[in-house]
């Protein structure tokens, strides 16, 4: 008798140290399923793009959830949500952790919504449980982040005005956009966070790959994000009747854009590594049947864990679009756009943390790079920076059919809070900042 209690004992006291508070799977999936309703069209997809008005309610919602469990929630300059919820130790730097809720045009309902509910399960469950800690934790709904990593780039101080007058999906600028938020444009440098005022960031996932669902692996500890790069391409030829002009007297810009999208596809394929090259929208000018299109506006993505290779990459395809320009008579000229994110590597101490709460807590892992870029990146620039992803049925993303089971979203909080609570216990020396 005497035995069975004290082995009772032993598992309860190895529960705890396992798993210092139970999330509530429920409570998490129920959230979700909340928030798909902000944005929700008829192909089952989210229209829930930055600065809309689905995505304006959406964030009323989570305020309100957030302000019934007492925390002290603000919309900061550049729009983004903050709610904070106060340590033990006053002066001690704040424990941030976070997501964002805007969608790409006709996206998912995991991107963005997992660690975004997931971050209000985190702070549900220490409010519920009167869970103390020593650092404030706080809370952040990033401002459009599929438009460039807005709200963690305004933290970082990385926004110019060129970024505010970026054009974004809504059809609103940036600027006219965190207005609608309730943020002021005008004051954005104000919410740069000093590294010495942040402990550290971490943000919970969906992979949007395939690697951790094919391997049947639980969560995946990144080790690092991969930076992107956009280019407006403009090419100009000349705009003409499309029954008169014969064949060889044309200018079309339209068959120099379709030369160029093939050739970005060649140069990026011909060098071996993981960086990608995607041409995703593309315009033609007068936009007629009847008319030889005279000018074409596409974009340029390029994404990689190398800067200078994602810069070698650009030369390249800099250069290859001279030739196409002239083979079409053409002129094929490139405007950087102002919503990119560097390349960055996560903190390998946080790493070492997810790790071994995930194994206290049984679950499998692996190691692997994000392909998407994510908040978390800007964030890496202030203080170290971790990310959980889990897994993403069939690796689909940016895409109506976008899943993750509730099983898995359930795991990747509970790590996430594990995460937390040991981070917050941890003190990492601030001169180290991400250890490399
Ligand atoms: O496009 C991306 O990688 C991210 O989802 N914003
Ligand atoms: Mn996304
Ligand atoms: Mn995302």
């Amino acid at each position: 008798m005497k035995k069975q209690v004290l082995t009772l004992l032993f598992f309860t006291s190895l529960l705890s140290a396992q798993d210092p508070v139970a999330i509530n799977p429920d409570r998490v999936n129920a959230n979700l399923q909340a928030l798909k309703q902000f944005g929700i069209n008829e192909q089952k997809g989210n229209d829930r793009i930055a600065y809309s008005d689905y995505e304006i309610e959406a964030r009323s919602f989570l305020i309100q959830k957030l302000k019934k469990l007492g925390l002290e929630v603000q919309v900061d300059f550049s729009g983004n949500i903050s709610a904070l919820r106060a340590g033990s130790d006053p002066k001690a730097p704040t424990v941030a952790f976070g997501s964002h809720i805007d969608a790409v045009p006709n996206g998912g309902h995991y991107d963005g919504n997992v660690g975004s509910i997931g971050a209000l399960e985190v702070m549900e469950t220490l409010v519920e449980n009167n869970i103390e800690t020593k650092h404030p934790f706080e809370l952040l709904i990033f401002t459009n982040e599929e438009g460039g990593v807005f709200g963690s780039r305004a933290l970082a101080g990385k926004i110019k005005p060129a970024a505010l007058a970026v054009k974004t999906n809504s059809g609103y600028t940036n600027a006219e956009g965190v207005k609608r938020l309730g943020g002021d444009p005008e004051k954005i440098d104000a919410v740069i966070r000093k590294p010495e005022q942040l402990h550290a960031f971490m943000e919970l996932h969906i992979e949007q790959g395939s690697t951790l669902y094919e391997k049947d692996i639980e969560i995946g500890v990144v080790e690092g994000i991969v930076g992107l790069k956009w280019w407006d391409v403009t090419i100009t030829g000349f705009a003409n009747h499309a029954g008169t002009t014969p064949m060889h007297r044309r200018q079309d810009a339209l068959l120099a854009a379709a030369a160029f999208t093939l050739k970005v596809n060649e140069v990026i394929k011909s060098y071996p590594g993981r960086h990608v090259g995607t041409v995703g929208r593309i315009a033609a000018y007068p936009g007629a049947p009847n008319v030889i299109p005279g000018k074409v506006v596409l974009s340029l993505e390029i994404r990689d864990l190398d800067a200078q290779k994602i810069a070698r990459l650009f030369d390249q395809i800099q250069e290859e679009a001279n030739h196409i320009g002239e083979k079409y008579n053409t002129r094929i000229q490139f405007s950087p756009i102002d919503a990119t994110s560097d390349p960055a590597l996560t903190d390998k101490r946080i790493q070492q943390i997810i790790r071994e709460n995930a194994d206290l807590l049984g679950l499998s892992h692996l190691d692997l790079p994000s392909g998407a870029g994510h908040d978390a990146q800007d964030m890496a620039l202030l203080t170290p920076t971790g990310m959980i992803f889990i897994p993403s049925v069939d690796g689909i993303s940016h895409a109506p059919n976008e899943y993750s089971t509730p099983q898995a979203i359930a795991k990747g909080t509970q790590l996430l809070l594990n995460t937390l609570l040991e981070i917050d216990q941890t003190d990492f020396n601030p001169q180290l900042g991400n250890l490399k």
